[in-house]
């Protein structure tokens, strides 16, 4: 009786961790963090499966479009001109397809997957040009010969009734998914033709070894048209990720709130982005205009959707530049907040995380707007994208920012990992502003979300034992680098963080006991 009720359950919970044939991440066994490696060219994200993120614990990356784009020379090789696909011939400033494939065998092979960021809504803009594989292409006259498309392959006046084409009214859903979105010609995916053509592409990154994809401007498409095109694709390589397995998908939709186009409307094809996520985070973290004390019940109670519906994150490459109005994120540009907003968001079990990873631009904020944020990455002489090299500290080189190699940020990976399957337990706040809570009796975090000060004996649920603070040092051969916290029979501990220190967090976990032999990241 018993062990059928228990079977019960565990039938239930296996069934409510992915609800469609998408949402699967797809992710090695005990890792749950996607990194987004932005602009980084296909060589070094192969490098970095190997000597970093496979070893971290890290589950995937999310690339930058793969496929050819127009080259755009005013302004100089901004990063946009990424999403104004030319073809779907495998050929970037990232790199070709040779090394793209070489890319995904070798992240596969050391246990880290590639989510492809997918532009299939649009083409260029209305101008001709030729594009990063030195194809010609006519965005007037939807004219793409290397794909092919024509005229009768982007949305007319049939279908769009704005005034002049594009989008204006963003509560007409009409306008926002047959209208071109900041004069990119739209794609007509009612058609079978283009729905094959762009459905071939994503085969044939399938066929390559990619686990999944990021669907650029999902709002922009009807959710029919993509179930249309989302229905033509083949499994993912049986051999890396099991057998009858679709790619994992994950929407981009902007969604604050206050438009016709919601969320939901994507959950059977996927999972969405979630950006109200970060923003609300930010007004904790960042702004101040919101308690920490309040997160006890932080997930879908917040109006935000399930846990599997939903990728989250604190910023992306469009609000972390000001692009797309997804709201006022923090970003690298105030680190501190950064370190303790991504402590949480990785402690916490809500979503499955993604991590923004630049390159440094010189913003240049006037009137509000950055005058600078079309930047393209790092560059050499000849506008070829500039590697990224990795200094003795373990941190980037040559303009690349990599947050993802900040020690309180991958230290965070690793303690998900190893508290993956408990819940939070025994939230606690101290005042408007600290919070402490732990993940079964696998992990405990305290944080301190302004400048005052937390000093308490809290109980932490670990056995008795001695943790290293993952935030302050590094766990290395059964050693902490950083500060030891003692958790007595009882599980409790001395907390004291001062809210004005450079890291006012403090996070210990079961795989990072001094003295233990068991090494954790992943
Ligand atoms: C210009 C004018 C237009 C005019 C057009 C005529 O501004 O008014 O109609 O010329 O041709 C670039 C330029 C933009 C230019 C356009 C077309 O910035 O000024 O229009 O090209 O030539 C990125 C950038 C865009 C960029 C685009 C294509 O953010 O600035 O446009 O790439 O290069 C909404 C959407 C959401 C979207 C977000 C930005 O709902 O889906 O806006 N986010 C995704 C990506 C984003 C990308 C796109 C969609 C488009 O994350 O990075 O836009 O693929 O919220
Ligand atoms: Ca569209």
């Amino acid at each position: 009786m018993k062990v059928t009720i228990i079977c019960l359950a565990v039938l239930i919970m296996a069934a409510l961790v992915y609800c469609g044939p998408y949402s699967d991440p797809h992710c090695a066994p005990g890792r749950d963090t996607v990194v987004h490696l932005f602009e980084w060219k296909w060589n070094d994200i192969k490098a970095e499966c190997t000597r970093f993120l496979g070893p971290r614990g890290f589950c995937a990356v999310q690339v930058s479009p793969a496929n050819e784009n127009a080259v755009v020379t005013n302004p100089n090789r901004p990063w946009w001109e990424r999403y104004q696909p030319v073809s779907y011939k495998l050929i970037t400033r990232s790199g070709n397809e040779q090394e793209f494939r070489d890319m995904v065998q070798t992240c596969n092979n050391a246990g880290v997957r590639i989510y492809v960021d997918t532009v299939i809504n649009h083409m260029t803009g209305g101008y001709s040009g030729s594009g990063t594989a030195g194809d010609h292409f006519d965005g007037n006259s939807c004219s793409f010969p290397a794909v092919p498309y024509s005229n009768l392959d982007c949305n007319a006046g049939d279908v769009c009734h704005s005034s002049d084409g594009s989008i204006q009214n963003y509560n007409n859903p009409e306008e926002v998914r047959n209208c071109d979105l900041v004069g990119l010609k739209d794609l007509r995916l009612s058609k079978d033709y283009v729905r094959d053509k762009i459905a071939g592409y994503l085969n044939h990154l399938i066929s390559i070894g990619v686990a999944g994809f990021r669907v650029d401007a999902a709002k922009h498409m009807w959710p029919g048209d993509l179930e249309a095109v989302f229905a033509r694709l083949h499994n993912v390589d049986s051999n890396t990720f099991g057998s009858g397995k679709k790619p994992f998908i994950y929407q981009e939709v902007i969604d604050m709130g206050g438009e016709a186009i919601k969320m939901a409307e994507y959950f059977a094809t996927g999972r969405v982005t979630n950006f109200i996520y970060g923003v609300k985070l930010a007004d904790i973290f960042l702004r101040h205009t919101n308690q920490a004390k309040w997160l006890g019940s932080w997930g879908s109670s917040w109006g935000m959707p399930n846990t599997n519906d939903v990728v989250v994150f604190l910023s992306n490459h469009d609000n972390q530049r000001g692009h797309g109005g997804g709201g006022a994120p923090i970003t690298f540009f105030e680190p501190k907040q950064l370190k303790i907003g991504t402590a949480f968001m990785l402690a916490h079990p809500y979503g499955f995380p993604r991590i923004m990873s630049s390159y440094h631009w010189n913003r240049n904020i006037q009137g509000g707007d950055d005058a600078n944020n079309w930047a393209g990455p790092p560059h050499n002489n000849d506008m070829s994208t500039k590697s990224v090299t990795i200094n003795a500290d373990m941190t980037c080189g040559n303009g690349w920012v990599c947050e993802h190699r900040w020690r309180q940020i991958y230290n965070m990976v690793a303690f998900r990992n190893v508290v993956s399957g408990t819940g939070v337990l025994n939230f606690k706040s101290y005042g408007d502003q600290q919070i402490s809570f732990s993940r079964g009796s696998k992990g405990f975090i305290a944080i301190v979300a302004d400048g005052s000060h937390l000093n308490q004996n809290i109980n932490t649920n670990l056995p008795s034992g001695n943790y290293c603070d993952v935030i302050s040092g590094n766990y290395e051969n059964g050693a902490c680098t950083g500060k030891t916290i003692h958790v007595d029979s009882n599980g409790n501990a001395h907390i004291n963080i001062s809210g004005t220190s450079d890291d006012p967090v403090v996070a210990i976990h079961v795989g990072a006991k001094v003295g233990s032999a068991m090494q954790v990241t992943g």
